[in-house]
């Protein structure tokens, strides 16, 4: 007779949970960096380069020091004599803090004022006075390596032109082989923009520096708090037990709150010099306009094919423009992240990728906003492709794809470039998906309306995401190798709290850990509070960005619970008096295998980890996990859309939206379909309006949201979501694969493909995103594609 709780009653696993963190966040009771007021806190502004490319013939700050209530002012100059002007980046560049000899994109930092409030501040930063003489300015890789182009990056010994990296992956000799047996060579070229995660929450922090104590905490808005930690003692060379990194409530992420930014080095400087805490928040226009943005990328490839279909080899080149330093995060061994996973969902036998990134007169970024470093261009070119070489071969796109994906039984797969797959049911997410929008219907509308003039189309996109880096043989940043962690403590009582090395900033941790320690123990959810983001209390971790808190911190969370339950089967065999052989697990109890009816619960096992243990027995009910995965988790989706085009006016309507997404075992229903619904809006938002780009003097035009648009509820379409395809993760502790990127990374080609479906037969082959109203409406009425992100001519 079984006494085992109900798992979903208690909130564990598969309990669509309502968010625990949101009581607070939804009274206005969060606690945000700004929200933070430390007594005598001093206030940071910035000031920002109004040029693109500059040098800088002389600071002059005598009137900002003059203001009343001023009490520093901080200019490269002295950063550079306490050798803070530039530090090194996640990708072993270097950036400026504040600038010495030249600014290199608009908007970068100069100088900085603290003063008693952030008016004051402000204020005196407009009396700094900079005399700049203005150099040419390279808005895109074209101009980075064309003859005689202006060298960015003047300051580093060895650099003679704006190349970073010449990078490149695949079999490039037995690419060539395959595609000499081609019947059918599709080729393709586009442009992902460059596109902004634009948080709603700026970055900022609190530098507050206690000479007493020689403690230097910071309160800051990072995804990953242990790496800035890591990252203040190496270059500031303070020692690490001496650094304490808080993250509070964060509001919004998306990959932004990554990088290190200037911003953060300065308040900390600024603390230490004045012994008083210095507040730093970014305005918008500050945040769009310098902090770590993605894509921007140039993408060319070409498929080889077989007649029937069959894909015999891909060929991919890119050009990626990182703006003025490379200071992407990512895996150090990768230089174009993991743009290589493109086409890891379909059996193709061989592929080639060539990267060049160069350096431009734009603001430093590169990967961050929703994506695995760079699978979001991954999947977009792959989806783009598929389409375009189904088109080319006069094959249905639905078929084409399912008959190249990746089988059922042909796992653990190798693809192309090198990753191992795991686990999926790709044809099985298709028909769901194509039973879900009525596909042949679909068609059959389509091709009646075409008749009348009116332009339907529908447009597929799949995705396979790599999520979860490391395992720790293949990756790390800076040489630290990508792992997790948990910790979790059991009171006397039962209740607990777990911590992680992850860092939550709205993805619902609070919520999902304590889920997994209810279905590891039994433990209700609600006894469990979940920690995250204080480097004096968290255990170590690389924080939380690439969806790889589930599969890392979770799998952690999983660990460190399995270990508590061996430790409280000892304390039951005890209490039980039986032998520890003799005992079984149920959730919630430990019982006699041969008397079902006497058993204890956990929280007696708890209860006597301090009050009764055996002898010899170390006491307390607590431990920690590190967890290195096996490999990533590879969730996969499905997404299709349906639209209709105004041939008059290039307008698009989203009629239908269908979502099939296949992450594995789901913590929390609720807080999965959430992800998902947030990813396809900002997918919604990069196909249809998004838009952060350059004028030829590299005058960043979408520096607010009057320019650069966030989609409301408004304007964004309804989604089906469907989540009968499980494919539990073969390694993951409890199967789970990662979600919290997938819509944003496989939506845009859906949306994109759906508009050139409509325009089929027209000639089309190509609009770049965003698929603003014009272009869309230039390339129906003059039949060409639509490319690129042209430099914006500021006299337009
Ligand atoms: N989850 C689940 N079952 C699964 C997988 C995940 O219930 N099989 C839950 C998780 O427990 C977690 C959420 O879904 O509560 C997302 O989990 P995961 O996929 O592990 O992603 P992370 O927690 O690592 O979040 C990072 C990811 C990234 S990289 C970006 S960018 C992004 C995203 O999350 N930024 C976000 N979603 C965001 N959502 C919000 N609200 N805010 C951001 O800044
Ligand atoms: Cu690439 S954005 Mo998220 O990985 O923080």
């Amino acid at each position: 007779m079984s006494q085992a709780l109900d798992e979903i009653k208690i909130g564990g696993l598969g309990a669509s949970r309502k968010r625990v963190e949101d009581n607070r966040f939804i009274r206005g009771r969060g606690n945000y960096t700004d929200d933070i007021a430390l007594p005598g806190m001093l206030h940071m502004e910035i000031l920002r380069s109004p040029l693109a490319h500059a040098r800088i013939k002389s600071i002059d700050a005598s009137r900002a020091w003059d203001i009343p209530g001023v009490h520093l002012v901080l200019t490269g100059e002295m950063m550079a004599t306490r050798n803070l002007a530039w530090m090194p980046t996640l990708s072993y560049d270097t950036q400026a803090v504040l600038a010495t000899d030249k600014v290199r994109f608009q908007g970068q930092e100069v100088a900085c004022v603290i003063a008693d409030d952030p008016y004051i501040a402000k204020d005196a930063c407009e009396a700094i006075e900079v005399e700049y003489e203005p150099l040419p300015v390279i808005v895109n890789p074209e101009q980075a390596v064309a003859e005689g182009a202006p060298v960015i990056r003047d300051d580093k010994d060895n650099q003679r032109d704006n190349v970073i990296y010449d990078w490149e992956v695949g079999d490039a000799a037995g690419t060539e082989r395959a595609f000499a047996q081609a019947d059918v060579i599709s080729k393709l070229r586009l442009h992902y923009p460059r596109s902004h995660p634009s948080p709603i929450e700026c970055c900022g922090s609190i530098a507050d520096f206690n000479r007493a104590t020689s403690k230097l905490t910071v309160y800051m808005t990072t995804q990953a708090p242990h790496i800035i930690r890591a990252a203040v003692a190496l270059v500031a060379e303070l020692p690490e037990h001496m650094i304490r990194i808080i993250s509070p409530d964060i509001g919004g992420g998306f990959g932004n709150k990554v990088p290190v930014y200037p911003g953060y080095v300065c308040s900390i400087l600024a603390s230490i010099l004045l012994e008083r805490p210095v507040k730093w928040i970014e305005d918008k226009t500050g945040n769009l306009i310098s902090t770590g943005f993605a894509r921007d990328i140039y993408l060319d490839g070409e498929m080889a094919l077989r007649q029937d279909g069959k894909i015999l080899a891909v060929r991919m080149r890119c050009d990626a423009d990182h703006g003025a330093f490379f200071s992407d995060a990512q895996p150090s061994k990768f230089k174009i992240g993991l743009l290589h996973s493109a086409f890891a969902a379909y059996d193709i036998p061989v592929a080639h990728l060539a990267a060049r990134g160069t350096y431009s007169n734009k603001a430093p970024g590169g990967v961050a906003y929703r994506c695995s470093f760079r699978v979001t261009e991954a999947m977009f070119f792959q989806e783009r492709m598929m389409q375009a070489a189904a088109d080319d071969l006069g094959l249905d796109q639905a078929e084409f794809r399912r008959m190249n994906f990746v089988k059922d039984a042909d796992f653990p797969h190798r693809t192309p470039f090198g990753f191992l797959t795991d686990s999926g049911q790709y044809a099985k997410c298709l028909d769901v998906g194509l039973k879900a929008i009525g596909y042949e219907d679909f068609r059959r509308e389509q091709a009646e309306a075409r008749k009348r003039g009116r332009l339907l189309g529908l447009g597929i996109s799949t995705m396979t995401e790599p999520l979860g880096a490391g395992n720790s043989r293949e990756y790390d940043i800076l040489g630290i190798k990508m792992f997790d962690s948990a910790e979790l403590k059991v009171h006397m009582t039962g209740k607990a709290i777990v911590r992680t090395g992850a860092r939550t900033q709205g993805q619902g941790h609070e919520t999902t850990w304590a889920q997994i320690v209810s279905h590891e123990l039994g433990i209700p959810a609600e006894d469990v509070v979940v920690e995250e983001g204080d480097t004096d209390t968290a255990p170590f971790g690389m924080g939380t960005y690439a969806s790889r808190s589930t599969p890392v911190a979770g799998a952690a969370v999983a660990m460190v619970a399995r270990k508590i339950r061996a430790k409280a089967r000892r304390l039951a065999a005890h209490l039980l008096e039986v032998s520890e052989e003799d005992v079984e697990w149920e959730l919630g109890r430990f019982y006699v295998r041969s008397a079902p009816d006497r058993g204890v619960t956990i929280q007696e096992c708890a209860m006597a980890a301090y009050s009764n243990m055996p002898d010899g027995m170390e006491p307390g009910l607590e431990n920690t996990a590190y967890y290195d995965p096996p490999n990533l988790t590879w969730p996969f989706a499905v997404y299709i859309v349906t639209v209709e085009v105004d041939p008059e006016t290039g307008v698009w309507d989203v009629l239908k939206l269908v979502a099939v997404d296949d992450c594995g075992v789901r913590i929390n229903p609720m807080i999965v379909e959430g992800q998902i619904m947030g990813g396809l809006t900002e997918a919604y938002a990069m196909a249809n309006m998004q838009f952060i780009t350059f004028d030829a003097e590299g005058n960043c035009v979408g520096s607010n949201y009057m320019d650069y648009l966030l989609p409301t509820a408004w304007e964004t379409p309804g989604f089906e979501l469907h989540s009968e395809v499980v494919t539990p993760c073969p390694h993951h502790p409890i199967g789970a694969k990662g979600i919290g990127e997938c819509a944003a990374v496989g939506g845009p080609a859906a949306y994109v493909n759906a508009v050139m479906d409509a325009l089929s037969g027209t000639g089309v082959r190509n609009i770049d995103m965003p698929l603003l109203p014009d272009r869309v409406w230039e390339a129906i009425t003059y039949r060409r594609d639509v490319s690129g992100a042209p430099p914006v001519r500021s006299d337009d």
